[in-house]
């Protein structure tokens, strides 16, 4: 009987020292194994007087089951604290950060896709074309004369005396009305070309231009679609004013301004004090450019717009120089696209 209360202390001591499963099972075998202390124990019957058998053996017994129930008790810890070990050091950690550099957007591409999605809203379709284009498309067509200035080599970049970059997207604009029946509600998207350089003129630039071409179509349509757009791209309470221009491919022609998002129309440096700031310029269609391009004057008019992306990009973020752009400095990059 002491022999029973001594193994059965020295297993609880040993028992709480085992920190792993291979050492439980090492223990497991020392207690109950074939060889095991119970084993031999239990063998040590046959020494003991026949009368003190039956209790010696329910003694012996209720210690194995106590040994198998500590075992499995201990066994399911162990393996409890393996699971939190792994988990802990297996964890990735999701929150750090890339360290790739992330890309995002150019400023110019980010205008250019807001006003694009603007106008897709109200069912016009986008359009491009060749950046290298004829004479005949870039000016004749648009009912600019041969003794225009616009034509002048010192404006225009010539590839040969008819073929030229394009100086504006409208060529893509002559291209579609030759070949649709109106109605005809389309933007042209696109790099145009001008042999211009300063800080707010660029070589190359990227324009938007609109043309709807239907029956009835008047100044106040124009006036609506431009409303939407300036509302969208710099609040809801801009205003839009007309004033009179001139263009050979709009007739009447139009200067567009916005009021002032920078002071509300009340006059700032942004808008030198006059709280309206010139945006795009705009008309209704020449009935000469209709003609050359094979709709009847008689029957369809319509209007079209020209926005220059970059101009708008500037006001929209405060860019003093066009030239920034197309620097590719990561510093002014990054500012945008978020
Ligand atoms: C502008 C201003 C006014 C324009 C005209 C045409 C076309 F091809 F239909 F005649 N497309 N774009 C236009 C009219 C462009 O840009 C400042």
């Amino acid at each position: 009987m002491d022999k029973i209360a001594e193994i059965k202390s020295a297993f609880d001591s040993e028992i709480s020292l085992c920190e792993t499963l291979q050492e439980l099972q090492e223990l497991k075998v020392k207690y109950l194994g074939k060889s095991g202390e119970l084993t031999v124990l239990l063998k040590s019957i046959k020494d003991l007087p026949a009368e003190e058998r039956p209790t010696f053996g329910a003694k012996v017994n209720v210690l194995r089951g106590e040994l198998e129930s500590e075992f499995s008790k201990r066994s399911e810890q162990l393996k409890q604290m393996e699971m939190q070990r792994r988990l802990q050091e297996e964890r990735v950690d999701i929150s750090l950060t890339s360290s790739q550099p992330l890309g995002a957007l150019h400023p110019v591409t980010l205008i250019e896709n807001q006003i694009s999605e603007l106008l897709v809203a109200m069912g016009f379709e986008v359009l491009s074309g060749p950046e290298i284009e004829t004479d005949y498309y870039n000016f004749q067509a648009l009912n600019i004369p041969s003794d225009h200035p616009a034509r002048d080599m010192q404006d225009t970049f010539y590839v040969t005396d008819s073929i030229l970059l394009r100086t504006h997207t409208s060529p893509m604009q002559a291209r579609h009305m030759e070949k649709k029946k109106p109605p005809i509600k389309m933007i042209c998207v696109g790099k145009v070309f001008r042999s211009d350089s300063d800080a707010s003129h660029s070589p190359v630039f990227h324009q938007i231009e609109g043309l709807v071409v239907d029956k009835n179509i008047t100044l106040c349509d124009l006036k609506g679609t431009l409303e939407y757009i300036a509302s969208n791209l710099f609040g809801k309470d801009t205003k839009v004013r007309f004033r009179p221009s001139f263009f050979p491919f709009t007739e009447p022609s139009v200067e567009v301004d916005l009021s002032c998002s920078n002071c509300g129309g009340k006059g700032c440096s942004l808008c030198k004090g006059t709280g309206w700031i010139e945006v795009l310029g705009a008309g209704m269609v020449n009935p000469f450019v209709l003609e050359n391009c094979g709709i009847d004057s008689k029957k369809y008019n319509g209007y079209a717009f020209g926005i220059g992306v970059e101009r708008i990009a500037m006001i929209k973020y405060g860019i003093p120089d066009i030239r920034l752009f197309y620097e590719n400095d990561q510093r002014f990059l990054k500012q945008f696209g978020k």
